[in-house]
């Protein structure tokens, strides 16, 4: 079997994890800019101030991802490019670079696909409270009109967020990424749901322009199981389930919350403080949400959490679902197991948990369409003889890219493919170690790019639609 003609195989990234120019041509300052400034924030104290220069080597990289064939290039707009402050005057400058960036792409026919949000918001609007301030949903709008107006006869794919779990957890509840809050359950709910409601205003807001596009959200997609048959397991993986999936998807899909959590959530004092007009949004928007990007990189492995004097011990190594955590109510905690594969980075590495998360969604969800908008494997890559030979993750995509070929059999409504990442790129907290991408960056050497062993294997995997998957 060949993946169907209109199934997009592509590859992505983030403004602040490639760009650099971080106060060039009129740029504002980013929460990114300041907070990875603050000494012990990140590994070896890396930050996004030249990256890998993919502001200025766009035109490079674009034309090295036409040599491999993507069929779309996932990339994100930086707000405080476009209104640097975030809710005042547009900055030209910032409109020139991502016109160029789309044009450069539409050169060679990959499709541009566009997220408004990848986690690097204007520094002024952080100071006013971030995404627990409600002028921020409107501002939020107002650049994602800008962005449409500007782009959108050429851009069709839109994202308006990318992995609100994380963010806002990072966020709030670990301190691990800006504003650098920890233990504020009640922030961290409040802000979940303001970026909700600043993509459903988003969305209606798209539709009235009729540009004849389609808008959705990204999401992580680490489903939770639990490790065995013990009830009281089962019920914590259920109860991780409802938090961290139902919590996400359910208002953008089914536009309304999971009971289950709301009626916690009330008891706890946690509700977020909402109006009738942000829920009547969120239900309207559900009708009007064109798809749900799922960042896959790991499931959950869970259990009841015994131990009531662990504290929550995130930290930058395992943010995701990865072993080792303890839940911020303290219900569940994720374990490592005996008979699972890991990463150099601790992440299990689970194609088959996919599969199964990919059909409890379509349970759950019925006939959605699906991007997979990131999957990939970190891994610190063998050079051997001047080549990347980075066998493993051409292994981890290819059964990855299998367990999706299984999926579409089955019915699911999968349409496309972004492996994380393009280029090696900057980790956030992880600075250049650990690496993701097709094509290697020589840090050591003027940024060079160079490609490695699986940029010739995706770009024959391209070539044949996959039929050797
Ligand atoms: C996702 C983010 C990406 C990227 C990826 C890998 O959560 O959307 O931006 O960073 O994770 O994460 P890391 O670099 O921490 O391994």
């Amino acid at each position: 079997m060949r993946f169907p003609k209109d199934f997009f195989f592509g590859a992505a990234s983030a403004a602040y994890q490639v760009e650099g120019a971080w106060n060039e041509d009129g740029k504002g300052i980013s929460n990114w800019d300041v907070f990875s400034k603050i000494p012990g924030k990140t590994f070896e104290g890396t930050n996004g101030d030249v990256a890998i220069d993919h502001y200025h080597r766009y035109k490079e990289d674009v034309k090295l991802m036409a040599e491999m064939g993507l069929d779309s290039y996932r990339f994100s707009i930086s707000w405080a490019r476009i209104i640097p402050d975030g809710d005042g005057e547009i900055n030209e400058k910032g409109i020139e670079f991502y016109n160029n960036l789309i044009d450069e792409c539409l050169k060679y026919g990959i499709v541009p696909f566009a997220t408004l949000y990848h986690w690097d918001m204007p520094q002024a609007l952080e100071e006013k409270g971030g995404w627990t301030n409600k002028k921020t949903i409107n501002a939020f709008v107002k650049y994602a009109k800008t962005c449409f107006e500007a782009f959108g006869d050429r851009v069709k794919h839109w994202i308006t967020f990318n992995e609100t779990i994380v963010f806002c957890s990072s966020g709030y509840l670990t301190g691990t990424h800006p504003p650098g809050i920890s233990n504020d359950i009640k922030k961290y709910f409040t802000a979940t749901h303001n970026v909700f409601t600043a993509h459903a205003k988003t969305v209606m807001e798209y539709k009235k322009l009729r540009q004849y596009g389609e808008i959705g959200i990204t999401h992580v997609f680490s489903p939770a199981f639990s490790v065995d048959e013990e009830e009281e397991n089962k019920f914590a993986a259920y109860h991780a389930n409802q938090y961290e999936i139902a919590w996400y998807y359910d208002p953008i899909l089914k536009g309304s919350y999971p009971e289950y959590v709301v009626k916690q959530l009330e008891e706890k004092g946690w509700l977020p403080d909402w109006n009738e007009e942000e829920l009547k949004v969120i239900k309207e928007a559900a009708d009007q949400n064109g798809f749900i990007g799922l960042n896959y990189y790991q499931p959950q492995r869970v259990m009841k959490n015994k131990d009531l004097s662990r504290s929550v011990t995130r930290t930058r190594e395992n943010c995701t679902g990865a072993p080792g955590n303890v839940s911020f109510d303290g219900v569940y905690r994720t374990v490592k197991m005996e008979d699972k594969v890991y990463t150099k980075w601790g992440w299990e590495i689970a194609p088959e948990a996919f599969l199964d998360g990919l059909r409890n969604l379509r349970d759950n969800y019925g006939d959605i369409k699906i991007y997979i908008t990131e999957n990939g494997l970190g891994d610190a890559d063998p050079i051997i003889e001047n080549e990347v030979m980075d066998v493993p993750r051409i292994k981890f995509i290819e059964a990855h890219l299998k367990a999706i070929k299984n999926a579409i059999r089955e019915g699911i409504n999968l349409k496309g493919y972004y492996a994380w990442s393009v280029i090696d790129l900057l980790s956030w907290l992880n600075g250049y170690k650990k690496q993701y991408g097709f094509i290697y960056v020589d840090h050591k050497n003027k940024l060079q790019r160079k490609k490695k062993l699986s940029f010739y294997w995706y770009k024959r995997v391209i070539e044949e639609r996959g039929e050797n998957i």
